[in-house]
């Protein structure tokens, strides 16, 4: 494998922490850089860490310039829950952030971006059940207007400029080694935090609210899988489907109710109800599948006996 050297750009967040260590085992410590706009914190600490802010373009023109970087990952942005509450800072970070650093990589010769996109794009007239890989894009919320247009400068960046950027319509992720922030699929995170310190929940959705979910260890599967595939297996320049698994609330307590018989779930939906009813229940990712061999290992039931283990270790360790 040609040498690569990587930058990850928001690396401290519920993705970028994973993915950074996921990077530094494929192409070891030294050649992956960890910027965010603090830290670092947690795994981050252990390997090249600097402090960028992707708001400053000739920041980070200059950082291009001293460091040569060959593939840059730029994960930094406001989620959905988050974005409808200061929607000018995430379509500032989100919009601006991903037009600098395009820029930047075309300037630098930077050979591979990747940018995450998300079921977000979608809205409330796309087919909700297997969502098709192209279909009826009207999103509702900031965050996914954002994705939907961050998908187009991406495909316009390709075609205009040469540059080889892919990405990945992410679904919710759940991992347990950090937590997300600001997102309307938070829950499936916080929900097991709490089984295991609480033994209850109160869900900020509905009992039967169904939504896309993958686990943290597929979604890097896929992302590095994506990064990896030669590009003429790339026959789609916006952003792929991909999907884990499909599940609502009530399904997620019953099976941490197999292992935590005393857990207790109730349910008070708020704001964040109306962003998830406008977003896709299952998604189909048979492009993906196709084109680079997607597939993904873990089910719900195999999710939720993974994280109960390490994250009742993770916490008695932390006590
Ligand atoms: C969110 O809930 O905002 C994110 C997403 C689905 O992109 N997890």
């Amino acid at each position: 494998m040609a040498k690569e050297k990587i930058l990850v750009i928001g690396a401290g967040g519920q993705l970028g922490s994973e993915l950074t260590l996921g990077l530094r085992k494929l192409h070891g410590k030294e050649n992956v850089m960890a910027t965010d706009i603090k830290g670092p914190e947690g795994v981050l600490a252990d390997g090249n860490f600097e402090i960028l802010d992707v708001l400053m373009p000739e920041k980070l023109m200059e950082f291009l310039q001293k460091n040569k970087f060959t593939q840059i990952y730029h994960l930094a942005a406001v989620l959905s829950a988050t974005g409808e509450k200061n929607p000018w800072l995430a379509w500032k970070l989100n919009m601006d952030g991903l037009i600098y650093v395009l820029d930047a990589a075309v300037e630098h010769g930077v050979e591979k971006v990747y940018w995450p996109s998300s079921i977000a794009a979608f809205g409330p007239t796309t087919q909700k059940i297997k969502t098709p890989q192209d279909t009826i894009m009207d999103p509702t919320t900031i965050y996914g207007i954002s994705k939907l247009a961050g998908e187009r400068w991406c495909e316009w960046y390709f075609r205009k400029k040469g540059l080889d950027v892919r990405s990945l319509r992410y679904p919710g992720l759940i991992g347990y080694k950090t937590k997300p922030g600001g997102g309307t699929t938070d829950y499936a995170v916080d929900i097991y935090f709490k089984a295991l310190t609480e033994k209850k929940y109160e869900c900020f959705l509905k009992h039967d609210t169904y939504l896309p979910m993958m686990y943290m260890d597929d979604a890097i599967k896929a992302t590095l899988d994506l990064m990896e595939a030669p590009a003429d297996k790339i026959s789609v320049r916006s952003s792929y489907n991909v999907t884990g698994m499909s599940f609502c609330p009530s399904e997620i307590a019953a099976e941490i109710k197999k292992q935590i018989p005393e857990f207790k779930i109730t349910y008070k939906p708020d704001f964040r109800q109306a962003i998830a009813d406008s977003w896709p229940k299952s998604i189909n990712d048979s492009v993906a599948r196709i084109d680079w061999g997607w597939e993904p290992a873990f089910d719900l039931e195999e999710m939720t006996t993974d994280i109960l283990n390490n994250l009742s270790r993770l916490l008695a360790l932390n006590a």
